[in-house]
């Protein structure tokens, strides 16, 4: 019986500690969003829209737009309307991946952030200068750009394979060595 108890409050116990707290349902979060994620447009927009489950707060409101080598892309400053928030892109967006950060507040107060990304693919669109550069010139650098604009936008996978390499290499050669010194002693 006593084991029982115990065992019903550890389960109980360990769901309060993973659910998640109850106030994360009360936060804003974003519902809408043009460009959509993961949109892939043949035109290129020329502002970002967002719209959140609760009203904004123009004060606390930042909408960035940053390209695929992650330099932000001029826009103008947020425009609130109710549980919208908007950027006008300042100039036309090359072809290319972009990422849309945003972070507003909740009605209780507590900041919500997310990202997300969408690519411009205009097939009428001549090729951006950056493309055209690293198509002709070899630079070491420039293998990583397409796992970038495919997937997330870290260079560390690449560097944890190498090292992970490195650490199965040396594992191996240890491995190796202590059978030899094994051998020799027996
Ligand atoms: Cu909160």
């Amino acid at each position: 019986m006593r084991t029982r108890t115990v065992a019903t409050l550890a389960v109980v116990l360990t769901a309060l500690l993973l659910a998640p707290a109850a106030p994360a349902a009360a936060h804003n979060s974003l519902q809408a969003a043009t460009p959509a994620q993961d949109a892939r447009l043949t035109a290129a927009p020329t502002t970002v829209t967002l719209r959140f489950a609760q009203r904004l707060n123009p004060e606390f409101t930042t909408i960035v737009l940053s390209d695929a080598d992650r330099r932000k892309v001029p826009t103008g400053a947020p425009t609130v309307d109710g549980t919208a928030g908007r950027v006008t892109i300042d100039g036309p967006l090359p072809n290319g991946a972009y990422t849309v950060a945003y972070r507003v507040v909740s009605a209780d107060g507590h900041p919500v952030q997310g990202s997300y990304r969408f690519t411009v693919a205009d097939p009428t669109a001549p090729t951006p200068p950056a493309e055209a550069g690293t198509a002709g010139t070899p630079v070491g650098a420039d293998a990583a750009s397409p796992a970038s604009a495919a997937g997330n936008g870290d260079t560390g996978p690449p560097v944890a394979l190498i090292a992970g390499g490195l650490v199965a290499a040396l594992a191996v050669a240890g491995t190796a060595l202590l059978l030899l010194r094994r051998r020799r002693a027996a």
